[in-house]
């Protein structure tokens, strides 16, 4: 298995894909994403165009769909939530389909959605990521972050080299024989720099700092823990996810 880390969706190299494909926003998509699932969301359709969300979920009757999505990090004007990991309860989200709109992590999904297996991780995730990865041993996989608007963003890089880091020492191999680029070996370095101190490099992150204007400090403290949820997000059909039941 070689996993190849790209920070950005515009770094994945064009006319190839690998055979598992995974995206990454920690602050905040994939994080909402899998909290939304461990609560029982039936499935999370993914779009850029609003218009095109609510045209969707209109296919849905009212008691069975929720709009959630984020600009700018703030709820979109008329949708029931925001992008929000802590919205998701079993009272609120349990049997909804829920339509996602997020600035960045959306964009990343799209970007890889044709690869033969599409999955989402978070920190949150993490360990549940990488038993998916030994179950299923793909040959080459990506790790892809979401960033911000075409920029890197330092949690979504750090994710990836927890991935890589733990998979690495649960196959007992030297991260050399499972990095697949450059990006792979600097994601594990910087994720052994700040591994004690998760919710620090929150804080000082670009986006968590943008988070901490909104005054979303709770969720930067949920996004920040490891391996609290066991479950992966995996793409049932372009653009849509649901939980992966084989986990
Ligand atoms: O850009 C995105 O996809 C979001 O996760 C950004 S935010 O954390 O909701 O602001």
């Amino acid at each position: 298995m070689k996993l190849s880390v790209y920070h950005t969706p515009e770094e994945v190299p064009e006319g190839t894909l690998p055979d598992c494909a995974i995206a990454i926003d920690v602050l905040r998509a994939t994080s909402t994403m899998a909290a939304a699932l461990n609560v029982g969301a039936a499935a999370i359709h993914v779009f850029s165009d609003l218009e095109l969300l609510r045209k969707a979920s209109e296919q849905f009757p009212s008691e069975k769909r929720l709009l959630a999505g984020e600009r700018e990090g703030a709820k979109v004007e008329g949708f029931d939530l925001g992008n929000s990991p802590l919205d998701h309860t079993a009272e609120r989200s349990k049997g909804r389909h829920l339509f996602m709109s997020t600035t960045n992590g959306t964009r990343c999904l799209q970007r890889i959605q044709t690869a033969p297996v599409v999955i989402t991780a978070a920190l949150t995730t993490r360990q549940a990521v990488v038993d998916f990865l030994l179950k299923h041993e793909p040959d080459q996989v990506w790790l892809v972050g979401s960033g911000w608007q075409g920029a890197y963003s330092l949690e979504d890089t750090v994710c990836a080299g927890a991935i890589a880091h733990q998979l690495a020492a649960q196959l007992t191999h030297d991260l050399k024989e499972i990095a697949g680029n450059d990006s792979t070996v600097a994601a594990v370095s910087l994720y052994t720099h700040w591994k004690a101190s998760m919710l620090e490099l929150m804080h000082c992150a670009s986006h968590g700092q943008r988070l901490l204007r909104l005054h979303q400090e709770d969720d930067l403290k949920y996004c920040a823990q490891l391996d609290v949820l066991n479950l992966v997000p995996i793409q049932s059909e372009p653009g849509v996810l649901v939980l992966d039941q084989a986990n």
